[in-house]
């Protein structure tokens, strides 16, 4: 078993019936979740003429290889609605892997640590409310070091 963390987030419809159904779907995919982090209202980064986002993280577990993982998620994604349009523009759900252990995957379809969280407001306050002396496997800065280090972009508490 592994333990992970997956960002997730949401901009169109009832935002947060999305986060809750994506979460709800997840032990029937083999990702047991163990926390949820408090529900952030975000500020769009990359493509900023949409709506603000509802993101969060949660603590999981799972017996998925990170390639099974992606799938699962993947599916999850779809079956919620979420079709890929602009890049980086609005969309039902979104669930990023961020950390699978403390495991370092680098493929043209899959790359873990998640590549841009260390510069992602949105991600890493809710993972520094579970988990905040985590530790980053490549850089080896905690989650608390690199949101102390984030780009200044607007995250709102929300629960
Ligand atoms: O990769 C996640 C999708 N996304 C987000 C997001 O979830 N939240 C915020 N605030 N901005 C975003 N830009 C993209 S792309």
């Amino acid at each position: 078993m592994k333990t992970v963390y997956l960002a997730l987030g949401s901009n169109i419809g009832d935002r947060e019936s999305n986060l809750r159904a994506a979460i709800e779907s997840m032990t029937s995919a083999g990702i047991s979740v163990l926390r949820e982090s408090p529900i952030y209202e975000t500020e769009p980064v990359s493509y900023t003429a949409q709506r603000w986002f509802l993101n969060m993280v949660v603590e999981a577990e799972t017996a998925l290889f990170p390639m099974q993982l992606l799938t699962r998620t993947g599916k999850i994604e779809r079956a919620l609605g979420r079709v890929r349009t602009i890049p980086n523009g609005p969309r039902t759900i979104d669930i990023d892997i961020l950390l699978y252990g403390s495991a370092v995957v680098r493929t043209p379809r899959l790359e873990i640590p998640h590549p841009r969280m260390h510069g992602r407001r949105f991600v890493l306050a809710p993972l520094a409310d579970l988990a905040p002396e985590l530790r980053h496997p490549v850089s080896r800065k905690t989650v608390r070091q690199m949101m102390n280090e984030a780009p200044p972009e607007s995250v709102r508490r929300l629960s």
